[in-house]
């Protein structure tokens, strides 16, 4: 008898099945625009960051993360932190995530892996640094790797206490590590940090900016060197280190860092964080632009990162953690990897026949000479256009031009309709959310809705159901333009 794979509320009988369940019914085209393919690098790191969400743009359509909370302590104080809540350097502030011990949080691991066949990563992202409360990280990996060998591990940290266990992570095969570098001048890291603990001594103000910092450059040389991959994480606070960053991305890049995450200060005095209590506000989203467009000739930009919290679950900007809360864990779980097997073979056929449409599609495109488009696009994941306008929570933003197709960013607004009713105060604000994007390609739309948005001038095409983002948007820039030429 064939065995049965369950996916989400998915039932079906072989791999086969499985692929053509997830496909959905659309069409035929595909594409993949991420421009961090295979043919951009050498083979180990493809095999390294091809099921890696964060570290692969393009994995971030496919491929799930979960996070477990294990190591509280911190052996430095960032000023936009407060320590009741989630390490601010990875994490959205303001969250409590639910603390685990390592045995737990291995259960917890089990658990997810039997359920969601996307999960490839695990990672640790505070509260607290997943470096200098050590032992809780290590023996957490430890225990998930010899039940889970197939999930890859991943940790993030503030540097200070990472030269110390670069030996070890890569005996442990940990090969991705966040490093929280926010500026190289010591001047500017004691407005960040107003103290460090090292080597059993506190440390303040630009001495401790200056230890840290060279300990950051250390671990960052260190781990290079050892052919782990390092994501440079960076919080943008508005006139304090945006001045330094095209020059803290230049370096980080000559490093050898394989990405640079900007990421944006958030700040609320409701966090109860000293930047939060003083004032100090985080970018806008063109200020962060901006400064990502400076930034441009440097390290690869992450650009799809959503500050998840330090216990998340599921693909990127989904969050699955109230699933698997402890109460919710089984005492006994079964785990062959079956499914996560099934789901990677499908993965990897599926991305082919993304690339080789890619092609087709760019080809189109390569004669226009206009002006870039940006296009919202509503997805549940797999790279395609399959959510309904009304259930969106967050829009991707894609630009478009001769060049190709390019993800800028994501950004977030309530679903527009709940309980099978559209909120008219909630489409305002996604009018809002959407200003300065002419066009959303989604799944489906009603006629209320579609009429509301036309009238604040932004398009919503439901014509692509299924259709893979890339193809959709180029068909559409190219075909936008025939048009134009035609009626010019
Ligand atoms: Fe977690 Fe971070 Fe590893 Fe990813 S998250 S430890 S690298 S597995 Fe990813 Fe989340 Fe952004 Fe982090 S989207 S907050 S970058
Ligand atoms: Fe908070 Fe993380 Fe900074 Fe420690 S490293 S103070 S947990 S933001």
């Amino acid at each position: 008898m064939a065995d049965i794979i369950s996916l989400g509320g998915l039932q079906v009988a072989s791999r086969d099945e499985l692929g053509k369940a997830l496909e959905g019914g659309g069409c035929a085209a595909s594409s993949c625009g991420s421009k961090a393919g295979p043919a951009d690098m050498d083979p180990a790191t493809w095999a390294k960051v091809k099921d890696h969400p964060c570290y692969s743009e393009e994995a971030h359509h496919y491929f799930a993360r979960m996070h477990v909370s294990v190591a509280p302590a911190c052996n430095i104080q960032c000023n936009y932190c407060n320590r009741k809540y989630d390490c601010a350097n990875e994490s959205r502030p303001g969250v409590v995530s639910e603390r685990l011990t390592p045995e737990q949080a291995a259960r917890k691991v089990l658990a997810v892996a039997a359920e969601v066949p996307q999960l490839s990563v695990l990672g640790i992202a505070g509260p607290g640094d997943a470096a200098y409360d050590w032992k809780k990280t290590k023996a957490t990996f430890d225990l998930v790797q010899k039940q889970l060998p197939d999930i890859r591990l991943c940790l993030s940290s503030n540097g200070l206490a990472m030269p110390d266990h670069v030996d070890e992570i890569v005996a442990m095969n940990i090969d991705h590590v966040t490093l929280t570098i926010n500026t190289l001048d010591p001047e500017v890291g004691a407005q960040i940090y107003p103290w460090i603990f090292f080597r059993g001594k506190r440390h303040h103000g630009i001495e401790a900016a200056t230890i840290l910092l060279d300990r950051q450059m250390q671990a960052l040389d260190m781990l290079v060197a050892r052919g782990v991959l390092v994501k440079v994480n960076s919080v943008l606070i508005p006139g304090i280190n945006e001045a330094g960053m095209q020059e803290l991305n230049r370096v980080v890049k000559q490093k050898g860092a394989f990405l640079h995450n900007i990421m944006p200060l958030i700040s609320d005095p409701a966090h109860g964080t000293h930047f939060g209590l003083t004032g100090q506000r985080g970018p806008t989203a063109a200020e962060l632009r901006a400064v990502q467009d400076l930034c441009g000739d440097g390290a690869n930009l992450m650009k799809h990162c959503r500050q998840c919290r330090a216990d998340a679950v599921g693909m990127l900007g989904e969050d699955r953690g109230q699933e698997f809360t402890l109460d919710k864990l089984p005492e006994v779980v079964e785990d062959d990897g079956e499914k996560r097997a099934a789901y990677r073979d499908w993965v990897a056929r599926e991305r082919e026949d993304r690339r080789a449409a890619a092609e087709a599609a760019q080809a189109e495109v390569a004669v226009v000479a206009a002006p870039p488009m940006l296009v919202a696009v509503c997805t549940k994941g797999g790279g395609r256009i399959n959510q309904h306008f009304g259930h969106a929570t967050e829009f991707q933003i894609y630009e478009v031009d001769a060049a190709g197709v390019r993800f800028i960013t994501h950004r977030r607004a309530d679903n527009y309709c709940v309980g099978g009713h559209g909120d008219g105060e909630t489409l305002s604000e996604i009018i809002r959310t959407l200003d300065g994007v002419p066009v959303v390609l989604c799944a489906r739309i009603g006629e209320a809705p579609r009429e509301r948005m036309a009238a604040a001038g932004i398009e919503v095409i439901d014509t692509c159901a299924q259709d893979y983002i890339e193809t959709a948007i180029l068909d559409l820039y190219a075909s936008r333009n025939r048009r134009d030429a035609l009626t010019a």
